[in-house]
């Protein structure tokens, strides 16, 4: 059903816009159980229709997921050097957006060297090893729209557009590992509930073809990282949720600017939110999922940004509460954004 499509696309960038605004406040905080009758507070009152917005500002994960999906829009045989152009660009003109400490030495190096070759200042990070923050997870959710109908070229297209920025193997598995995540929850009837179980095993069964790759010397301490967080997800799922738990998760899952410990994070918030949450009190699955991610603290805008674009990939942007959505900084652009993408993948002249 293409009414329900369209939905979709919406619901998975403005999920990813309202995670990262609303989030970024708490992020680098030290969440205690008194924090979270505070974020309940907090998003009571966003759900108030008295509420004047826009007021909560996006930072760096919004920002460079609109330079990716205007990469798609504006260039339909996807664009590399344009994509790097958008990002440096964005960088320069608002540079106080939090970006991480070391991306920004990317931005510098392919202004400075005229964009000649694109993805040697990412490969130089780290002394050569590439950065393996969650820089590429945060934004990639336009890749799985825009490539919904083609597997292959969208693992191919989430990798390189990581690698413009980050290129060690966390860094950019991280990445496919929540595009797949978001092309899931695109595919599921939002109608029906989730099998979080199922949904996990065939993740699995992706990574685990992603991650063969991973036999590259980089001395990773297991073979698979991220299949092995899986398994960590679906072990913590099948516990029964209580307040004790979190704080595990927080340091099992993880919940920092490592895309090793934030990405899978971001996926156990979307699959727990889907039933109740005694702490997160709310009937609305997507207002759980992000509002659950910012409980778990440390990297809150990026984990929330991140399960938001999965609830809102699954739900649609019906599920996504108007008066919240109209705090957020670019909510109306972000709606238009989704569309241009929508119609650039199923408009009518794509359809013939
Ligand atoms: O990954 P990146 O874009 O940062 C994204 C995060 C999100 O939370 C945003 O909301 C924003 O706050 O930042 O930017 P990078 O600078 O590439 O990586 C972020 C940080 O991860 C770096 O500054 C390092 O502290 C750490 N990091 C590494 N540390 C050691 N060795 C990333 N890669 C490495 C590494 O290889
Ligand atoms: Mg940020
Ligand atoms: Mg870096
Ligand atoms: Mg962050």
């Amino acid at each position: 059903d293409l009414a329900v499509l369209k939905s979709k696309f919406r619901g998975a960038l403005v999920g990813s816009l309202l995670g990262d605004c609303l989030g970024a406040p708490f992020e680098g905080e030290l969440v205690s159980s008194g924090d979270k009758i505070v974020i309940q507070k907090y998003f009571d009152k966003l759900e108030s229709p008295d509420l004047k917005g826009p007021i909560r500002s996006y930072t760096d994960d919004t920002a460079m997921m609109k330079s990716v999906a205007k990469t798609f829009i504006d260039k339909p045989e996807v664009d590399y050097t344009y994509m790097a152009k958008l990002f440096v660009k964005e960088y320069f003109a608002e540079p106080k957006r939090g970006y991480g400490e070391s991306i920004v030495e990317v931005f510098s190096k392919l202004r400075k060297r005229k964009f000649e070759d694109v993805y040697k200042p990412a490969q130089e990070q780290f002394n050569g090893s590439g950065s393996f923050g969650n820089g590429g997870g945060m934004r990639v959710a336009p890749v799985a729209l825009y490539f919904y109908n083609n597997y292959d070229a969208m693992i191919d297209v989430a990798k390189k557009s990581t690698q413009l920025t980050h290129t060690h193997s966390l860094g950019v598995h991280g990445a496919v590992f929540q595009c797949i995540a978001v092309s899931q929850a695109l595919a599921c009837n939002p109608k029906k509930k989730i099998d979080p179980e199922q949904f996990c095993n065939e993740l699995k069964q992706k990574m685990k073809e992603v991650e063969k790759e991973n036999d590259d010397g980089l001395n990773l301490k297991v073979e698979q990282p991220y299949v092995d967080k899986i398994n960590v997800i679906q072990h913590f799922l099948k516990a029964k949720y209580n307040d004790e738990l979190d704080e595990e998760i927080g340091i099992v899952l993880g919940n920092n600017i490592c895309a090793i410990e934030s990405v899978p994070t971001a996926l156990y918030c979307f699959l727990r939110s889907l039933e109740e949450i005694p702490t997160v009190k709310t009937d609305n699955i997507f207002r759980r999922t992000i509002q659950y991610a910012i409980t778990l603290g440390g990297d809150t805008d990026t984990i929330a940004c991140m399960a938001g674009g999965i609830a809102g990939a699954y739900l649609g942007e019906e599920a996504i509460n108007r008066n919240m959505a109209k705090q957020c900084e670019s909510y109306e652009k972000t709606i238009e954004m989704a569309d241009s993408l929508y119609n650039a993948v199923c408009g009518a002249s794509n359809r013939a």
